[in-house]
């Protein structure tokens, strides 16, 4: 990730006037971005509000709202919410700045997505204690465990790891989401293999994440697809008009075969015309296909992308200006 340290001037968030939420062309049932800030600097842990990373602003999530948008992914770090180990105790001062933009969202009811950020690791080390991840899981899932418009998301693309393992860390997750009296929320679970659409299938994640259960029957299935060249989402260049669609087919037939919902929760191209036209394919297929898509999620907004490529922040974002326009008919 290309993280610019931006310092912007502290915008004052109190008091955002509500823009109306705008009646949606589709029937995806989530649609939005990821909002990028409280993952940042990760280099730097714990790190420093403002300096290392920062929240979300409310006014730019204000105007996505106003633009139809209804979910938006919270990037988070794990070890900033729960240091020294994942069975610890919780820093109240990180962890009450996702209580304010997660009550902020929710409350313009709209989807908070919750996204320990980490590619399945902790520190830098692969996860493999799947007892200490579900702890780490029973101990968030407990603040929100009374507001049904949260969304746990697993964890960020796993990758380089036993496919087993990734399997044995959703399911820990989802059971201890439960047990600690989190039985309303959508979970979002990821796949090893950066949790690629495209490598869905052959990769083979999806044979022990197919198997996993969940007592409320709230599972949906996160898969990120970019559409360059490496599908890892570092150039504003398309491979082709139809590549977006081409790099669904084989995880929307699992899908279907396997009777599950999923949501692309990462996509992003440039502003430009090869790449508009193969995400309107994309989006379009994935329409045709909302028996299985329940949605999708831009990457990425936040107040420290700058110039950033595919830039989602209002009101200069790349993206907001050059790529949003020509999407509205799949919000
Ligand atoms: C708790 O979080 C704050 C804000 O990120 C940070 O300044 C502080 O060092 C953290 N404390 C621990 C013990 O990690
Ligand atoms: C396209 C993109 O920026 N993807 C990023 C997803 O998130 C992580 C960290 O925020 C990046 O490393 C990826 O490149």
């Amino acid at each position: 990730m290309k993280f610019t340290e931006i310092l912007v001037t502290a915008a004052a968030i109190a008091g955002v006037a509500a823009a109306p939420s705008k009646k949606r062309a589709t029937k995806f049932q989530f649609v939005g971005a990821n909002e990028s800030g409280a993952e940042f600097g990760n280099q730097n842990l714990p790190g420093q509000l403002g300096k290392d990373y920062t929240w979300p602003d409310q006014n730019a999530i204000n105007t996505l709202i106003g633009k139809g948008m209804n979910t938006f992914r919270v990037p988070i770090q794990m070890e900033r919410f729960i240091p020294n180990q994942l069975t610890g105790t919780v820093n109240e001062t990180y962890a009450s700045g996702l209580d304010t933009i997660v009550k902020y969202i929710t409350g313009r009811g709209a989807y908070a997505i919750i996204d320990p950020h980490n590619f399945g690791r902790y520190y830098g080390n692969v996860i493999s204690d799947v007892n200490g991840f579900g702890a780490w899981w029973t101990t968030m899932a407990k603040r929100y465990a009374s507001n049904s418009k949260v969304i746990f998301d697993t964890n960020n693309e796993f990758h380089d790891e036993d496919n087993t393992l990734v399997a044995n860390l959703n399911q820990k997750a989802i059971n201890s989401i439960r047990a600690a009296g989190a039985t309303s929320q959508y979970i979002f679970v990821e796949g090893n293999s950066w949790t690629g659409a495209w490598h869905w299938v052959s990769s083979g994640t999806a044979d022990g994440m197919g198997k996993l259960t969940d007592p409320s029957n709230k599972i949906v299935y996160e898969m990120h697809q970019y559409l360059d060249s490496d599908g890892s989402g570092t150039s504003t260049a398309c491979v082709s008009s139809t590549i977006g669609m081409e790099r669904l087919q084989a995880a929307t037939a699992w899908l279907k075969a396997n009777g599950k919902k999923g949501i692309i929760g990462e996509t992003a191209g440039g502003s430009n015309s090869q790449c508009i036209a193969a995400l309107q394919g994309m989006l379009g297929y994935m329409q045709s296909n909302s028996d299985v898509w329940t949605g999708w999620l831009w990457w990425g907004a936040g107040p420290w992308w700058g110039n950033y490529i595919y830039g989602m922040e209002p009101p200069s974002g790349v993206a907001y200006t050059g790529v949003l326009p020509s999407l509205t008919q799949y919000i």
